[in-house]
């Protein structure tokens, strides 16, 4: 008989065991933060009363305090083997081809190959006792106390087996996102991709630090032996870890063959990027155990599995020179890496952003590097480090320059501020031309037909030096342009003379003040109403928006301070050009609320869709998450959905989310 003692402990545990599995590894939360606490702080008070009630699988045990000085070297009771892989679906037809020669046509399945650190869990009576690195595959490092503070691995599964499961540790790349930021906030270790975040983490010798981090893991293979009834084939084996508790990749497919793979490669190619986890590849898997049998392996790997890799996001290659030359509409000097050309993510890469001349310091990237470049969502590619070899000591120590490129005026660098800017503003050619660019440019005024030929051509034929020229420009004008033709003049004439009543917010944004983005244009356009009012007003009055601070403000008083600017403005005005303003009422239906838009929208494009979200009072956000309001799917909705219905967030049709706008305007 259990005293009551020990039954409110079991309670407790039970509870606690089972709010951690439904959050970690079901994503689907039912306990409140405060519930959570409380019973915690129940079970560890009762705990350190009668210690020896404490059970290995109570979730007071995985905050461990023991300080190691270095892992145990441990061998792997079964080998981890490589796994063979190829980027081209020649190589895995050629593979099916094998596999089919040896057993006939036979069902795969497909998953996604997740990007971080291969580990192997061994669990005895249904208890975790030790967790060990990959290592070579035959050896590995014991890291059983840092794999306890891993949530979504149980500590007891929900059947007392003897047990080996191996599977992926990963960080999600939101959570790696935030702690390099606040790393680079304390002046600590920035790690250059999700994959090394958790295996720095994982590998941490104090296991307080690694359960400060957020680590979760995908499970993809048990060792059966001594389970009882185990499972025939790996489908229903990945079933059978899930029902014991176990998180796995819910994003698996059974296929009859390697067309069907390549259909589910060809689906996650873009499809994976929704993901808040990184993904390398496809991993392809004979289903049946008993043909993985008779395959076999060769000396590193498998002959019944393989992987399809994914073009690589991240790749090393040479800094060939640091180009300085692009002088940006407001002045800023954006340094630009030249590369060795390379293969990345399916393109050949040659020049990567490198941000500013802080993190060119920070990174301390030196011409003549090997450096790691990465491309994400963002279509241009960064510098992420540079790669520690023999010659990077041996560069000279990278300078920026102190002079502007394109018109000589020594640099500055603005209090507070990282960036160097050229202050020449329109006497500067390169900047000039930059800020007409951007006054044409669909998110400012949106005049079609001139592109940066024209606007070079019309610079240099000292025709236009600043936006207010383009208004004294006529038809006959353009014709002296190289290849401009009547029609083309005409089209090029119009569009600058149907810009003429924007909105005022286009036009605040047109002027490329800096740090005046499309947003704090919205809201100076909504707070003064008018130019004029938004000329004269002083610093504390443009602080005092909300959104908007005393950078910002600085920012603005000191363009309608200059002279050359003032007189621009006067000449706009003079040309015709009066910006409109129109009340906009903000609804209460949309605000504050979140929405993330995915799939393709019929009616609308995203950033359309996002703007009229924006001016209604929502939010719009890339992720899904539990703060998630609404979730807008449009044709070929992925992931996303998925995660929605999931977590049980309001999903719209976009016939729905048409009709929410339009009850809400
Ligand atoms: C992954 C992953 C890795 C089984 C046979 C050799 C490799 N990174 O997501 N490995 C495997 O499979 C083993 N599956 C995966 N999904």
């Amino acid at each position: 008989m259990m005293s009551d003692l020990e039954n409110r402990l079991k309670y407790l545990r039970d509870t606690i065991n089972r709010a951690n599995y439904l959050y970690y590894v079901e994503d689907n939360p039912t306990l409140s933060d405060f519930e959570y606490d409380e019973l915690f702080r129940e079970l560890k008070k009762l705990e350190a009363e009668h210690p020896l009630f404490i059970t290995p699988d109570s979730p007071t045990q995985r905050v461990g305090n023991k300080i190691q000085s270095t892992f145990e070297e441990v061998k792997h009771k079964y080998r981890l083997y490589s796994l063979d892989n190829t980027n081209n679906y020649e190589e895995l037809r050629q593979w099916y081809e094998r596999v089919k020669k040896e057993c006939g046509q036979v069902d795969l399945v497909c998953e996604l190959k997740i990007d971080g650190l291969a580990i192997a869990l061994t669990y005895k009576k249904g208890l975790f006792v030790q967790g060990v690195t990959r290592g070579n595959g035959i050896y590995g490092e014991n890291i059983t106390e840092n794999l306890k503070t891993v949530k979504a691995i149980p500590l007891k599964i929900f059947k007392d087996y003897d047990l080996e499961v191996r599977g992926e540790i990963y960080m999600p790349k939101t959570s790696f996102e935030k702690l390099n930021e606040e790393n680079l906030m304390k002046g600590e270790k920035i790690f250059a991709n999700p994959r090394n975040a958790a295996s720095g983490s994982i590998r941490q010798l104090d296991p307080e630090v690694t359960a400060k981090r957020d680590l979760s893991i995908f499970v993809y293979t048990p060792i059966l032996d001594g389970v009882e009834n185990a499972p025939k084939t790996h489908y229903e084996s990945l079933m059978m870890l899930k029902d014991l508790g176990f998180k796995v990749n819910p994003n698996i497919r059974k296929v009859a063959d390697i067309e069907g793979a390549i259909d589910f490669i060809k689906e996650w190619e873009q499809k994976r990027f929704d993901l808040d986890y990184a993904t390398d590849g496809i991993v392809i898997k004979v289903d049946s155990f008993a043909y993985q049998n008779e395959l076999g392996f060769t000396a590193r790997a498998p002959k019944w599995a393989t992987a399809f890799k994914f073009p690589p996001e991240e790749v090393n290659t040479k800094l060939l020179a640091i180009e300085t030359s692009n002088v940006g509409k407001t002045g800023a000097i954006t340094p630009v890496a030249v590369l060795e050309p390379v293969l990345l993510a399916g393109s050949t890469v040659a020049r990567a952003s490198l941000h500013n001349f802080d993190e060119i310091k920070r990174l301390d990237v030196r011409v003549g590097d090997t450096v790691l470049i990465k491309k994400a969502a963002e279509i241009i590619p960064k510098v992420i480090k540079h790669v520690d070899t023999p010659e990077h000591d041996s560069l000279p120590i990278y300078e920026a320059p102190t002079v502007c490129p394109s018109c000589g005026t020594p640099l500055v660098v603005p209090e507070g501020e990282v960036n160097l800017y050229c202050p020449n503003t329109f006497g500067c050619p390169a900047q000039a031309k930059s800020r007409i660019e951007y006054w044409v440019s669909k998110e400012a005024m949106d005049i079609d037909f001139i592109g940066p030929n024209v606007i070079e051509q019309l610079y240099s034929k000292n025709m236009v030096k600043n936006p207010a020229d383009l208004y004294k420009l006529s038809q006959q004008d353009f014709m002296l342009l190289d290849l401009v033709k009547e029609k083309s003049a005409y089209n090029m004439y119009t569009s600058i003379q149907n810009s003429k009543e924007k909105p005022l917010a286009k036009f605040i944004t047109a002027l490329s003040i800096r740090h005046v983005g499309k947003e704090t244009a919205d809201l100076l356009a909504n707070h003064f109403q008018s130019l004029e009012a938004l000329k004269n007003a002083n610093v504390e009055e443009i602080a005092q928006i909300d959104g908007i601070g005393d950078k910002i403000a600085n920012s603005i008083k000191d363009f309608f301070s200059q002279q050359y600017n003032i007189d621009m403005l006067e000449n706009l005005n003079h040309l015709g050009v009066h910006p409109t303003h129109k009340v906009v009422v903000q609804s209460t239906v949309l605000n504050s609320k979140t929405f993330v838009l995915t799939g393709t929208l019929a009616t609308m494009g995203r950033t359309e869709a996002s703007d009229k979200i924006k001016q209604l009072g929502g939010k719009t956000s890339s992720s899904v998450t539990k703060k998630t309001d609404y979730v807008v799917v449009g044709e070929n909705a992925g992931s996303k959905l998925t995660k929605a219905q999931e977590l049980g967030i309001t999903i719209l049709s976009e016939d729905e989310f048409l009709k929410m706008l339009n009850t809400s305007e």
